[in-house]
């Protein structure tokens, strides 16, 4: 089936307001979709919307009633990019502060699947929707010191799979885009409660980590692909990363 070119295409980004997320709503603006770009930096998302000619929602995906706000505001919805998520510390399991794994948990997961269950009707409503999991390598393999953010996001890949057999038969495609090392603004900084060197020893010596750009223009490669051919899953890395302990760095 070829795709629908009359009718304005509508897509969803969680995190837009920052590094993937940001990346992503430009993307797909500029493949002529009505992106609503969904966030809790009600300034950063109004800008950015403004920008692309897109909608700005504030939405707390960790608040029930703001995710029902956004699935209000959204009766159709032909694309969900599940964006928003992060890590903090990077603690072995023996030191792991639990509150910050309870937070991973709360932020990669449940808020996805909040986001994923209350836009459900609306993908349904599209006829064609296809739903972005923004996971990572982190769910693929482990790394000393992140099992709070790997396990979190091992269960994104899980969730992905699960839904995908789950709606089998429904016409709602499912991916999992999978970054590596991607240099964003904040999300190594964020990582390290602030700290802008041990974020910068991340990416040292590595020639060319991926950007934001990058696994935007992926998850739009997904998004845009003929109605009969599902992506399942994406792992995107920069040429110098062949594994979590594999970096070739200069
Ligand atoms: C980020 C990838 O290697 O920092 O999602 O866990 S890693």
């Amino acid at each position: 089936m070829s795709e629908d070119t009359t009718q304005t295409r509508t897509a969803v980004v969680t995190g837009a307001s920052s590094g993937i997320g940001a990346a992503t709503a430009r993307a797909l603006a500029a493949q002529g979709f009505r992106v609503v770009c969904a966030a809790r930096r009600t300034d950063r998302i109004e800008e950015l919307a403004a920008e692309i000619g897109g909608v700005a929602v504030s939405c707390d995906i960790q608040d029930p009633d703001s995710v029902a706000a956004l699935a209000a505001a959204v009766p159709t919805c032909h694309v969900l990019v599940n964006n928003a998520g992060g890590a903090i510390g990077a603690d072995r399991v023996e030191d792991a502060d639990l509150d910050d794994w309870r937070w991973m948990y709360e932020i990669n997961v449940l808020g996805l699947v909040r986001v994923t269950q209350a836009l459900l009707p609306a993908l349904r409503a599209s006829g064609d929707g296809v739903i972005v999991n923004v996971g990572s390598t982190a769910g693929r393999w482990a790394y000393e010191g992140g099992a709070g953010y790997t396990s979190a996001k091992h269960a994104v890949k899980v969730v992905s799979e699960t839904l995908r057999l789950e709606l089998n038969g429904e016409p709602i495609r499912i991916c999992e885009v999978a970054p590596g090392m991607v240099r964003t603004e904040e999300f190594s900084v964020n990582r390290f409660g602030g700290d802008q060197a041990k974020a910068d020893a991340v990416y040292a010596g590595v020639d060319h980590p991926l950007l934001a750009e990058d696994v935007a223009d992926a998850i739009t490669w997904v998004a845009t692909r003929p109605s009969h051919v599902d992506i399942d899953e994406l792992v995107i890395k920069p040429r110098a990363q062949a594994a979590a302990h594999k970096v070739h760095r200069s």
